[in-house]
């Protein structure tokens, strides 16, 4: 057993009157969590300062991960929920807070293998259990461990367009990261005083541990440097300068009809023959006063707005386009709704998860919510929506619908 200079060994410890455990844990700055054996586990790279500084790595990207997750969500349920309704300004918010998601949960896939990697050694720790408290700490584990890669695993699925399974993603991803804070919580209060030492300005003064190989800080380099470079081959599926390097992206926020990726297609929606009609009509109803049909012609001759908007999907790609066509608000002002609580969308789409979706009462009184027939002076391609969609500021790109048929009003 060698140990850093300046660090007494076990045996002058114990000659001074520790007890072997105490010299132990004290030899390898370990206090507390002695893993069963040091020789089954040699590299020094199974080190509190690693192990710490990782922690408080993975801690901010699960904060940022999680704050702007429950934004989504919110977006996502637009109940009118007065100040935490989904505002309308800025046009950009979603866009940054999705994109910081995915960007934030595709740093944390390379810290949580190398943090797992480093502190594994103490599941063999002895004693297995010291204390209620050290019971709880290690009980918390599971739903921590098991979350947190069920949360980075299915993120990462998901933002690839792949949905392999037949749960329903935002709800389980949702309900588990709530259980992952939770346990993130008892998780961080245990291993306080180690985390702390680990973070000290003496651990960071304190030599490199002895032993074979990459070095503390290689290690942490290298760590460093796949969580930078997974989130830069990443993000340019949202942020356009760096699409010239964006190996990794599912996307390219530029390929598509118009200059614009498709997510769902016509023929996927089986919209094809009801969009291309002749006869087809925009309905407006629920509480108005006067109940509208307005065919493609009609919503061509009512007086047209533009409006540059994102489309800001929550698997993190986004782009933006300048959309042309008519307010929501004046169709409603048409229909003579009154006071609107939330307004329903829905589409020609039979079948599927987002073939409607609700405008918030911010959202359907905005300038620029429109109902869009154009982007820039092209009508809308069959694939982003023709014969008219939705587009407003500030909202995931889900509730962005396609091929509106229907705008139904509730007071
Ligand atoms: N009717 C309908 N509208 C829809 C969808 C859909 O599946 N059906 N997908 C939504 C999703 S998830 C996104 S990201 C946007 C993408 O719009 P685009 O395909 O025009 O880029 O459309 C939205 N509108
Ligand atoms: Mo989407």
């Amino acid at each position: 057993m060698s140990t850093a200079p300046g660090r007494r060994g076990v045996g002058e410890r114990i000659a001074a009157g520790e007890s072997r455990r105490r010299a132990l844990e004290g030899a390898l700055g370990t206090r507390g969590v002695v893993p069963a054996s040091r020789a089954a586990f040699p590299s020094r790279l199974h080190d509190e300062r690693i192990a710490a500084i990782l922690g408080l790595a993975l801690g901010i990207a699960f904060a940022v991960c999680f704050a702007t997750g429950l934004v989504s969500h919110l977006a996502q349920h637009p109940l009118d929920l007065g100040l935490l309704s989904m505002p309308a300004e800025p046009a950009w918010l979603y866009r940054v807070t999705q994109g910081v998601h995915v960007a934030t949960g595709t740093a944390a896939v390379p810290l949580l293998l190398a943090k797992l990697w480093t502190v594994y050694p103490l599941l063999f720790a002895e004693p297995p259990v010291r204390n209620a408290a050290h019971l709880v700490a290690r009980i918390a584990l599971v739903p921590l461990v098991a979350g947190a890669i069920f949360l980075l695993g299915s993120g990462l699925v998901n933002i690839t367009g792949w949905y392999p399974w037949s749960f329903s993603f935002p709800v389980a991803h949702y309900f588990t990261a709530w259980i992952v804070m939770g346990a993130l919580l008892v998780h961080v209060g245990a291993i306080w005083a180690p985390a702390r030492r680990g973070l000290s300005r003496a651990a960071a003064r304190a030599p490199e541990p002895p032993g074979d190989g990459l070095s503390r800080r290689g290690f942490l380099g290298a760590v460093a440097a796949a969580a930078g470079a997974v989130t830069l081959l990443t993000a340019g599926q949202t942020v356009r300068p760096l699409r010239g390097v964006s190996l990794l992206a599912p996307r390219d926020p530029a390929v598509g009809p118009q200059g614009l990726p498709v997510n769902k297609t016509a023929i996927g929606a089986g919209v094809i023959e009801t969009a291309r009609d002749p006869g087809f009509a925009l309905v407006v109803d629920g509480d108005v006063a006067r109940p509208l049909r307005l065919s493609l012609a009609d919503l061509e001759a009512l007086p047209q707005h533009e409006a540059e908007l994102p489309i800001a999907c929550v698997e993190g790609w986004s782009a933006s386009a300048r959309w042309g066509g008519v307010r929501v608000r004046d169709l409603l002002e048409l229909a003579g709704a009154g006071e609107v609580r939330e307004v329903r969308v829905s589409s020609l789409q039979e079948r599927g998860s987002f073939r409607a979706s609700r405008l918030n009462a911010i959202h359907a009184a905005h300038e620029d919510t429109l109902l869009a027939l154009r982007i820039g002076d092209a009508p809308l391609a069959l694939d982003h929506g023709f014969p008219c969609r939705l587009i407003a500021p500030n909202r995931p790109g889900v509730q962005q619908t396609k091929w509106v048929a229907r705008l139904e009003v509730r007071a």
